[in-house]
């Protein structure tokens, strides 16, 4: 046996240890190297190697303690395999089974446990950084003293969340440990195509952090700083950037190969094995010897060979439609609360920060955060005065970064606190689009774990705003299961269902028509109160025909038939799109046999389409004519007064409501 490459001498370790951080190593080697020949025979779908990484999972993990949270990504399998995760559990998971973490709905890492304090990652990489955020943020306000350790590649750092997230982290001093592996690609593209900077830690300097360089194949290099990083960071919250040199021996994943990395670059990477030179450092200091390392080896490959029989033996899943959509959202029983104080006349912005408040009032731990709404009071001023109420911990001015803050919202939710993160304008959303429609909306259905957070999108137009501050962009959303969708268009509904959205354990996307927020007054109880979420509201009743509608066009369509007395309409106010009640729809529907459907988004692709559709489809022998749509241009929102009101279906109506009823 040569020498090993590296020097690990000074360190203050006892034999106890390093044989753990040893067999902690060996461990995911082998389960991977098995994982190898079981994808060859067309066993496993998909496998990405950690191999000649194993150092970083194992010393990180073994630093941090067992109730902290760890967010890994595709190449930690260490990290699950030193939590102690049943491997028969990770290889049923991996085969699509039943025990496995996501019943077969998510395949290789993708998934997360609640009972190992392990959140994994969704495809997209960055997502992961401002998940740890929220997870260190909710230490942080429970004074817990504890550190969150995030990994993610340096391909991961050149997308928005890496730089959202680190800054977030620092601006409100959060424990977060941000493990960069710089494992020399991000599938086929090298360092240098990927950033350009020397060291991926340099960047620690530009977000005001403190950030350390480790090579990440020395496993004595890695456990001995994580564990002084993680225990300073413990005693005094922060953030920390940590940049692992390593290198990924083996391809992206395991169809791609290594064909474009340079053969010497391989050798000398091979060399460095964190491994074969640890297992070399040991031997020759005599804390393992050959007999005692071949049955360390052999017990984790009886224990591999054993756990295989039993996620073979456990039977295929299969499939049952109703099980699949009983598990987009989380139950929630809505407990309806009624006001039993009395009425007040309030215009509808009152209503919805009436309905924050005394939500915030309720349940002690509820955070609020947006841009500019604290001191400032947000650009409708529905949160001033909060900060005096509630304090600078709940209620949180944030950076210009949508996609953190709903990530962060996320996290908030894994460690069990419920979050409002209020957009400035609807339209901002897109740029939190990502965590929303990928993260929020497919957790609770991939592995059980629900985002308990509401997103408020001040929308709409007929404000003279344009294209960027007037969209109402809910089709955006409605179309994405595992989404709630509720858009209010009175007072009192926007108070009791904001109320109710809150108590939602599921992510809910409110809107709130700016225009409604002035315009539109009501009496409204004094005291807290729920509504039902998924129920339609029939404003008005009528035989001729049905008008379905919501948000500011219900009060367009009311308009209308104020004047044109002689109409007599059921007037329908979903109120909530997602669910929809359909039965309120029908029923109306087959009691008038004609249906208009207004609606203030663009026509094509949005709710109205499918309105129609279903009327067309369950009430087809009740129509007495075609269902009719009425909405928006299919073009941009655009700026000028007379050109918003050509785009805008509000003057089509009342044309389009009188040749139906004359069809
Ligand atoms: C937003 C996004 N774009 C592209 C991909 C496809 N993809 C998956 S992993 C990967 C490379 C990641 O490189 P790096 O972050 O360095 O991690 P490594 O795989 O090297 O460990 C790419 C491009 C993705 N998953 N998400």
């Amino acid at each position: 046996m040569t020498s090993s490459q590296f020097n690990y001498q000074n360190h203050n370790l006892d034999s106890a240890i390093l044989l753990t951080l040893y067999k902690n190593m060996l461990k995911p080697r082998l389960v991977e190297e098995k994982m190898l020949v079981l994808l060859r025979q067309g066993k496993i779908s998909k496998w990405f190697s950690g191999i000649g990484q194993e150092a970083i999972s194992v010393g990180v993990t073994v630093a941090l303690n067992s109730n902290e949270y760890i967010l890994p990504m595709h190449r930690n399998l260490g990290v699950f395999t030193t939590r102690k995760i049943p491997l028969s559990q990770l290889f049923a998971q991996w085969q699509g089974k039943a025990s496995g973490f996501t019943k077969g709905r998510d395949r290789s890492f993708h998934f997360g446990s609640q009972d190992y304090k392990i959140i994994g990652m969704i495809s997209h990489l960055g997502p992961q950084l401002g998940v740890a955020d929220g997870i260190a943020l909710a230490s942080k306000l429970k004074n817990k003293n504890e550190v969150t350790a995030v990994f993610t590649g340096e391909g991961g750092t050149s997308e928005g969340d890496f730089h959202e997230a680190l800054n977030v982290a620092s601006v409100w001093e959060l424990p977060v440990l941000f493990c960069v592996e710089n494992n020399g690609y991000g599938l086929s593209t090298p360092t240098n195509q990927q950033y350009n900077c020397e060291n991926i830690a340099d960047r620690g300097l530009g977000y005001g952090m403190e950030s350390h360089i480790i090579d990440g194949n020395n496993i004595i290099e890695v456990y001995s700083k994580m564990n002084t990083i993680a225990e300073s960071v413990r005693q005094n919250p922060r953030p920390v950037l940590i940049e692992f040199k390593t290198f990924r021996i083996r391809g992206h994943e395991e169809a791609s190969g290594t064909k474009y990395v340079p053969n010497d670059v391989l050798d000398m990477w091979s060399k460095k094995d964190p491994i074969t030179n640890f297992e070399l450092f040991l031997r020759d200091s005599n804390i393992l010897n050959e007999e005692e390392n071949k049955r360390l080896k052999a017990d984790i490959l009886n224990e591999i060979n054993k756990h295989l029989d039993i996620a073979y033996s456990e039977d295929e899943i299969i499939p049952n439609e109703a099980n699949e959509l009983n598990d987009v959202f989380h139950s929630f029983e809505n407990k309806i609360v009624s006001s039993c104080s009395g009425f007040k006349e309030i215009r509808f912005i009152d209503a919805v920060s009436e309905g924050l408040k005394q939500s915030m009032q309720r349940d002690n731990s509820l955070v609020i955060m947006g841009q500019d709404i604290a001191e400032y009071g947000g650009a409708f001023k529905i949160t001033e005065g909060f900060i005096g109420a509630f304090g600078k911990d709940r209620i949180r001015n944030t950076p210009i970064c949508e996609s953190a803050i709903i990530e962060t919202a996320y996290g908030l939710s894994i460690a069990g606190i419920k979050s409002i993160v209020e957009m400035q304008f609807a339209d901002f959303v897109s740029s939190g689009f990502n965590p929303v429609v990928n993260l929020l909306a497919k957790s609770y259905y991939r592995w059980g774990q629900n985002a308990d957070i509401v997103i408020r999108m001040p929308c709409g137009g007929d404000v003279g705003a344009g294209p960027f501050h007037s969209q109402t962009n809910e089709a955006w959303f409605t179309k994405t299961p595992g989404l709630k969708v509720i858009y209010p268009a009175f007072p009192y509904d926007v108070k009791g269902l904001l109320a109710s959205s809150i108590n939602d354990p599921n992510p809910v996307l409110f809107f709130e028509h700016k225009g409604l927020y002035r315009s539109i007054r009501q009496e409204v109880p004094v005291d807290y109160f729920t509504l039902p979420i998924g129920k339609a509201n029939l404003v008005k009743t009528g035989k001729d025909i049905t008008v379905i509608s919501y948000g500011a066009a219900v009060h367009w369509a009311l308009e209308t038939l104020k004047k044109n007395p002689q109409i007599s309409a059921d007037v329908i106010d979903l109120r909530t799109l997602q669910p929809l009640d359909l039965e309120a729809i029908f029923n109306s529907v087959k009691k008038t046999g004609k249906a208009i459907i207004l609606q203030e988004d663009s026509m094509f692709g949005g709710i109205a389409s499918d309105i129609s559709a279903q009327i067309m489809e369950q009430c087809f022998e009740y129509l007495d004519a075609p269902v009719k749509r009425v909405a928006s241009l299919d073009t941009p929102i655009p700026f000028l007064k007379t050109l918003e009101n050509q785009y805008l279906p509000k003057n089509r109506f009342e044309a389009e409501l009188i040749a139906i009823l004359k069809y």
